[in-house]
């Protein structure tokens, strides 16, 4: 697949900000990552984690897994709603440009004692989009540490193109583990507040240790990508939430959903895109 796609890391060119600095956008095309945002307010926070707690209970209901619901955007008019919030989509306009979709989003939700670990990887590894200039928005729903296992980026790791990588040892989440990390820069943990977000680039190597607290820690990812980036399996593009700007001939953009359709979201068998975009 990567002889199709082209890898490496498109440096932001910060034009026409509104919400970020100059240093932050360079800070970003240096490191490959940016944090802490402020994301949602106290009010809107507690809404949306009880929704998502709501989703998760009628998903336990039904025999799904923690990490389920992956893609549910086309179903669920307030997790449609969320991927537009302004203090997110205004930062990833002036990383992004002005015409950009989201193509995908999941909670990343690691309960109290979960004992799969994220492996070291790199998004853009998983995904049959070209070029790689996905970024994605990890949304804190709860507050996240180093007790409850917060993400983990390497710096700088995104300069360095395509990393290999082996199958990964022991439980965990997704199944490709880099090789080499121990000679990249040393990781930093990205300690958030429930409703602040941070972004990382899709070639910033990631990933989270097993959760050995007590609390729970989960985050909203949500992929936003420029319009020219183009899905090599169609399939993927099927589900894009228009955000601003110019849309592109090679995506399929959604509607907004007329309301929770929690039966649907939680019943319809995972597309391609959802099983995949893990
Ligand atoms: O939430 C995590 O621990 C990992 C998230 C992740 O791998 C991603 O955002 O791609």
């Amino acid at each position: 697949m990567s002889d199709k796609r082209i890898l490496k890391f498109f440096p932001s060119a910060g034009q026409n900000l509104q919400r970020l600095s100059v240093e932050q956008v360079a800070a970003f095309n240096e490191n490959g990552y940016l944090s802490p945002f402020a994301g949602l307010n106290a009010e809107e926070t507690q809404k949306h984690a009880e929704y998502f707690n709501g989703l998760m209970a009628e998903n336990k209901a039904r025999g799904g897994d923690a990490y389920a619901l992956n893609c549910k955007h086309p179903y669920l008019r307030d997790l449609y709603d969320m991927v537009l919030h302004p203090n997110i989509t205004s930062v990833i306009r002036d990383l992004l440009g002005n015409d950009f979709h989201v193509w995908a989003c999941h909670y990343f939700n690691k309960e109290a004692g979960d004992i799969k670990k994220v492996a070291w990887h790199q998004d853009a590894s998983y995904w049959p989009l070209s070029p790689s200039k996905t970024v994605t928005v990890w949304l804190a729903i709860d507050d996240s540490d180093v007790e409850n296992s917060a993400m983990q980026v390497i710096p700088k790791s995104h300069l360095h193109g395509l990393l290999k990588w082996k199958e990964v040892e022991g439980p965990a989440v997704l199944n490709q583990e880099l090789v080499g990390t121990e000679d990249m820069h040393k990781p930093v943990s990205l300690c958030l507040k429930a409703g602040q977000f941070s972004i990382h680039s899709d070639l910033t190597a990631h990933g989270s240790l097993p959760n050995r607290s007590n609390r729970r820690r989960c985050g909203l990812t949500i992929r936003y990508c420029p319009s020219d980036v183009q899905a090599i399996n169609k399939t993927w593009g099927q589900q894009a939430i228009h955000c601003s700007g110019k849309k592109s001939p090679n995506w399929n953009y959604i509607e907004r959903p007329a309301f929770n359709d929690i039966e649907t979201a939680l019943s319809v068998a995972d597309p391609a895109l959802a099983a995949a975009a893990r």
